[in-house]
């Protein structure tokens, strides 16, 4: 069974997970693959432990293990699960144009968003509230107005030909589900930004945000697939 290593804890305003692993808690629960979590205090990010470094270079996570093999990077991992697990498909086969709008997507929302603006914003939810930066939280929230938020609403709005932002669900909605889930904690007026809030919910939506969503605590998300 593939193991995935990550960081989630309950806090009394919502279950918080590490941005990155959400993205392979999605992979794997949209291809309906059997995983468990190991679950590693949120210092490791920092410490950096030896038993982490000897599984990823830069001791960041997610990363999994699956029989032994370890992959690095939720976005190298998403390719290798759509490599061994095809069905369903994340990635379109054939068509070179519609495979970079994919990558292209899931590109920018990870170096956009989960890179970018997210952090600013979601690093401080994991502390109480009167400890949390208020302004670098504004700062982030700034830069999704600013830039995330337009260009999404843009993307939706000139391909509508689908209920996802590729059309049918794909790796670049994976990122954009965990935008979905900091949006749910973080509460942003959307309302200048119609396609985006309805696109978001549509994501909240789907069986495998239930994995990541900040309302399930850390116990009941590991056993999400043995439910199924
Ligand atoms: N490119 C990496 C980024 C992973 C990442 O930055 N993960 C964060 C947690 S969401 C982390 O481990 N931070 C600790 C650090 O940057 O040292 C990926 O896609 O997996």
């Amino acid at each position: 069974m593939i193991v995935l290593f990550t960081t989630e804890r309950d806090y009394p305003w919502g279950t918080l997970r590490s941005t990155h692993g959400c993205k392979t808690k999605i992979v794997l629960e949209e291809k309906r693959i059997p995983y468990r979590i190991e679950n590693l205090p949120p210092g490791h990010l920092w410490k950096k432990p030896p038993e982490m470094t000897a599984r990823h270079p830069l001791g960041k996570v997610p990363y999994i293990e699956d029989d032994g093999f370890v992959v690095y990077d939720s976005t190298v991992i998403g390719e290798y699960l759509e490599d061994r697990y095809s069905w369903p498909r994340l990635i379109p086969r054939d068509d070179p144009q519609a495979r970079a709008r994919v990558r292209m997507l899931e590109q920018f929302a990870d170096e956009a968003l989960l890179v970018g603006n997210l952090p600013l914003i979601w690093m401080p939810y994991w502390s109480e509230p009167d400890k949390r930066d208020k302004a670098r939280m504004e700062k982030g929230r700034e830069g999704l107005r600013a830039r995330d938020f337009p260009y999404l609403e843009q993307v939706l709005k000139e391909h509508p030909e689908g209920e996802y932002i590729c059309g049918d669900f794909s790796m670049a909605d994976v990122p954009l589900m965990v935008l979905a889930m900091v949006l749910e904690v973080d509460q942003p007026d959307l309302q200048a930004y119609p396609r985006l809030a309805e696109y978001l919910e549509r994501l909240r939506r789907r069986p495998s945000y239930r994995a990541i969503s900040p309302r399930t605590r850390v116990a009941d998300a590991v056993s999400l697939m043995a439910a199924l």
